[in-house]
Order: C-alpha cells, then structure tokens, then sequence
C-alpha cells in the first residue's frame, strides 16, 4: 500500500519529489480541468500487490494461472461500470483514454477508412484525427469545429459528413464547455451510413451523475478515462450494448489487439472509484462541479475576462485573451506565479501557435473534490482577474490563493 516512508527507506531521492509534489498540490488550487483527487481507497487499490499479478486475457479465460482474485477484481470492476453508465457491456483493461480510442478505431475501422472528429484545434482531442497521432495517420481524418459564438453548429457537421462520407463519427472533446447534443450526432451518423463514437473522458462523472446527458442511448460505442471528473485511477474504459460489443469484439482488439498484459491493481481502483460513484454523495459532487464552474465562469465574466461562447454548461470554460496584452502561455505562468495552477490552451481559430495560444483552459472538478464552493470560486476569480490586470496584484492574489488552500487542507 501507498507509503512515503517506505518509499523513503528504499529511494529518498523520489520520496523527496514525492513530498515536494503532495507540498505543491496542498499549496496550489488545482484549475486543471481533466485533473482530479481521488480518495485514499482508491490511492491504496493503486499501491496494493495486485500489481505483482500477470492476467493477460479476461476472467474466466486467462493466460496465466493464478487469476482467481483478479478475476474477482475485474468482474466487479465491469458489473459496476455496467451499473453507473447503465449498458451491458464494459472493458475495463485500456490503460488510457486513448488506449480506449485505439482500439475502437482497431475494432471498427480499417486502415485509410474516413473518421469525423472535432479538430484539435477547436477543443477535441489528439486521438480523435489528430495528423500528429496514429488515428490521424492510419486513417483519413476529417474535422468539424465550433461556430463564431463557440458552439458545435451540427447542420455544418452534417454538412461536412456528407462531404467526407466517415465510417466513423467521434463526438467527444477535451476543451468544450457546452452541453453536448449526442442525439443529433447519431441523426448524423444515419444520414450518411456512419458509426457514432462518444468519447466522455472529460464529462464521465457527470454523465454518471446526470449533469450531462448520457450518450448511451445513441453511441454505436462510448469510450472514457477513470481520472477526470470521475476521480477514479489514471485509465481507460469502452461502454457499448452487447450486440456491438460482439458485432465489433472490442475486448479482442484491447487484448491481444493493443495491450498485453492488464493493470490489475489500476483495474481494482477503477472497480472502487466506480463504487464510490455510485454513492449518493457521487451526485452531489456532480452538482457542485458544474455549480462551480458556473460561479468561477461568472465571476470571471463579471470582471471582464472573457469565455469562450460566453458561458459553461459542464466543467470547464476556455478563457479567451483576445482582448487583454497577454498571450495563454504567459496567463498560465503567471497564474503559476500566484500558486493557481492551469494549462494553456487554443481557443477556437487561434491566431497564435498551440505552444503559445490565446486562451487558458479553467476546470472545476479539482477544487470541488477538496470542498470549495461557489463562494470560493468567486475569490478564485477574483485572483485570477487581478493577475491578468496588473502584475502589482499578485502578492494580492497569492494572499487569495494561501487563505482558500489553508481553509481546505488535502490530506496525503
Ligand atoms: N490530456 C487530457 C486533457 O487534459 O484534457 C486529454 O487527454
């Protein structure tokens, strides 16, 4: 199980960044919006001795003897994935998201058939089409954006489906604040022949929750990560009915298809964050993240920081800097500065570079795990404001950051 000092006994050099890091999270508010905390049975499933267990395979039908107990670990871990997306089937061995997505496009798709995602470059993700990714080099990736006003105009990604004619339709993003209309992307999908894939990676803990509308109903496939508003493990997960998961054989394309050997002790803390998100408490967390990014959205507003599409339906907002003297690299640096932690971020038709950009990306799911409210986002947005107007503020803004950090200590 999960022990400084015993890290310390055997390696002091990484018990001391261990430290330094669990300092850093303890004196930073945490804005990152795919980041999260999760419980300390999840940290200690994490560190537990199911990572000595090989078990290539799936419960039942193992490479290797020995798997009783695993095979225990990752049926619950499926029975409750099951039980909280509300479908009948779930692979809960990807390593990643994009583990996940790899292995849709492996299970779906042949080489040089067309996908249809949202460009990287207005909030979707690397392993959606991405030219800089193998989902973007082993298949003919197309793209559809956001409008002027920041919003998925779906009569233009119709448009461009019938241009592209795609196998394949990936709604999903990782930079989009707005709800996402999952029935009409299916509408889509049947217009032109194509396969609906949803990737909730960001959203997973609301559509858990209900704050966001469930893709279930509509995805041919629904893919996730465990580690973002989740607050599970680092991982990767694959939903669908069981008519396409033996249509498509989607364990098959996991393993042997892209991975060997599973994570058991990531699929044990998977199996407790999902029971954890079970919980009634699980609901109410759900609420409060998007009542947070509303009070940190309209605190920002009011201050004359801009949002892109004027506003967040979900977890996270996308600053727009157009209108101030600061590009998104500098924002996150001084915001590093005055102990808020963030990430920068293109906005939609950026004129800058992705290693510069114009625009900060702004999450809530971290600071609501650690109990702040909207009160405090309203003094997170205060901080904020006052470093973007004048670098004179930040002692200001740092004493903000120290008062709220101190009154919602983290423990670990
Ligand atoms: N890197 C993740 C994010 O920050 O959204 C996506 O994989």
């Amino acid at each position: 199980m999960y022990s400084i000092e015993e890290i310390e006994k055997t390696d002091p050099e990484i018990a001391e960044l261990i430290r330094r890091e669990v300092a850093r999270q303890n004196s930073h508010i945490e804005l990152i919006a795919s980041e999260n905390w999760v419980s300390k049975a999840v940290m200690a499933a994490m560190g537990s001795p199911l990572t000595n267990k090989y078990a290539e395979g799936y419960p039942g039908k193992r490479y290797y003897g020995g798997c009783v107990c695993v095979d225990g670990v990752e049926e619950l871990a499926i029975e409750r994935a099951k039980k909280l997306f509300q479908c009948e089937f779930a692979n809960v061995q990807p390593h990643s998201g994009a583990q996940a997505n790899m292995a849709v496009f492996f299970a779906m798709l042949k080489p040089g058939d067309a996908v249809l995602g949202m460009g990287l470059n207005h909030g979707g993700h690397l392993s959606h089409g991405s030219e800089a990714n193998l989902s973007g080099t082993y298949f003919k990736a197309f793209h559809y954006g956001v409008n002027e006003n920041g919003f998925i105009d779906y009569d233009e990604v119709l448009r461009i489906a019938k241009e592209c004619r795609p196998k394949l339709i990936v709604a999903g993003a990782s930079a989009y604040g707005r709800i996402i209309d999952f029935r009409r992307f299916r509408e889509i999908a049947d217009e032109v022949g194509a396969y609906l894939m949803v990737d909730i990676a960001h959203i997973a803990g609301l559509v858990a929750t209900g704050q966001h509308p469930s893709p279930m109903p509509y995805a041919h496939v629904v893919t996730s990560t465990t580690h973002k508003t989740l607050r599970g493990p680092r991982g990767g997960i694959i939903l669908s009915s069981q008519e396409n998961a033996e249509k498509f054989n989607f364990n098959k394309a996991v393993f042997p298809g892209i991975q060997g050997g599973p994570l058991m002790h990531v699929i044990a803390a998977k199996a407790v964050c999902f029971k954890e998100a079970l919980e009634p408490e699980f609901q109410e967390y759900g609420k409060n993240i998007v009542a947070n990014a509303k009070a940190l959205c309209s605190g920002l507003i009011s201050r004359n920081v801009n949002i892109v599409s004027g506003g967040t339906d979900n977890h996270l907002m996308l600053v727009d800097l157009r209108n101030r003297e600061v590009t998104g690299k500098e924002m996150e640096n001084m915001l590093d500065e005055v102990n808020i932690t963030c990430n920068k971020n293109a906005i939609p038709n950026d004129p800058r570079s992705p290693f510069v950009t114009s625009g900060v990306r702004l999450g809530t799911p971290a600071v609501t795990s650690r109990g702040m409210n909207p009160e405090d986002m309203d003094r997170i947005a205060e901080a904020i404001a006052m470093t973007l107007d004048s670098r004179d503020n930040m002692d200001k803004a740092r004493e903000i950051v120290k008062g709220l950090t101190e009154k919602y200590p983290l423990v670990g």
